[in-house]
């Protein structure tokens, strides 16, 4: 209850909640590709509470629509902004709750946001949870049809941590997968069968032509292992920590 007062709060005089940006880097070389937007809500008491549990506190509340549309917002005003002061071009990811992806208007009230910040297509990407597409792969597959065609990437997120066989990555048009970091950090404790995992996403990967992301690398062990089996992005920690805008600005995209 407290809890709900104070994200009600938050959206009124818009404090305590903010949006990072986390760089995701090309595998060798330092080129910037792209960054995912993480929300962030430091409560007054509590501190920095989980973006996970804050959208299941804004749902319980009632709160999730405001949220989803305040995250969406923020993405897409700071793309604006961002492109004003010729930094970037950058692409960036927001993440879709599942409420937000089920939701039979979302591909229009976006193309709207798009428009009204004047965004080129292609800027805002999409990551969708594995286990928000396993709900309902057949219709997930329409929505994800209908994103695309707004230009930017469309990624599955946490790639194997549902029940997905292989198999149904065929029927849902993304373009790419993003491979959990709980795989990533399995490669360091030489667990039987981590690197093959990783083998078996890229192999799969390049056969059916998506991206491939790897999320969590937090050690160079673990990148030369993505690299060496053709894991082309790689975000984490080693390459850079999830921070507020304008230090994403200044630490890199190059102003012009
Ligand atoms: O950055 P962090 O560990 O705190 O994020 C944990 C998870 O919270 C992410 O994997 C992501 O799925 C979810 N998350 C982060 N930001 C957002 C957001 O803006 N919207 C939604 N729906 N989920 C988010
Ligand atoms: O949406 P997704 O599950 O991809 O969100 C990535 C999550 O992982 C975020 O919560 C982010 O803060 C977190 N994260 C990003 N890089 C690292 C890392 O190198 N190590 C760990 N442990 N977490 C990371």
């Amino acid at each position: 209850r407290a809890l709900e007062t104070a994200l009600r709060e938050a959206f009124v005089n818009g404090e305590g909640l903010q949006l990072h940006y986390q760089p995701i880097f090309e595998r060798d070389g330092n080129r910037l590709r792209g960054a995912e937007a993480l929300l962030r809500w430091h409560h007054p008491l509590l501190g920095s509470v989980p973006p996970i549990s804050v959208v299941t506190l804004a749902e319980r509340a009632g709160l999730l629509p405001q949220l989803d549309e305040y995250i969406l917002e923020q993405i897409c005003a700071q793309l604006a902004a961002w492109g004003a002061s010729g930094a970037g071009p950058v692409p960036v990811s927001i993440n879709l709750s599942a409420r937000q992806f089920w939701q039979h208007d979302l591909p229009v009230r976006v193309a709207t946001k798009l428009n009204e910040h004047k965004l080129p297509p292609g800027l805002l990407g999409f990551e969708i949870a594995e286990r928000t597409l396993l709900e309902k792969p057949h219709q997930a597959a329409v929505v994800l049809k209908r994103l695309r065609r707004l230009g930017g990437e469309v990624a599955i997120n946490d790639f194997g941590t549902g029940y997905a066989s292989f198999g149904y990555l065929q029927e849902l048009p993304i373009s790419m997968v993003k491979i959990d970091r709980r795989f990533v950090q399995r490669l360091d404790s030489g667990q039987r069968g981590s690197a093959a995992i990783v083998a078996a996403v890229a192999g799969l990967a390049r056969e059916m032509e998506l991206r491939l992301a790897a999320v969590g690398v937090e050690t160079e062990a673990q990148r030369d292992v993505l690299a060496r089996h053709g894991v082309e992005l790689i975000q984490g920690y080693l390459t850079g920590q999830p921070v507020p805008a304008d230090l994403f600005a200044s630490r890199y995209l190059s102003r012009s």
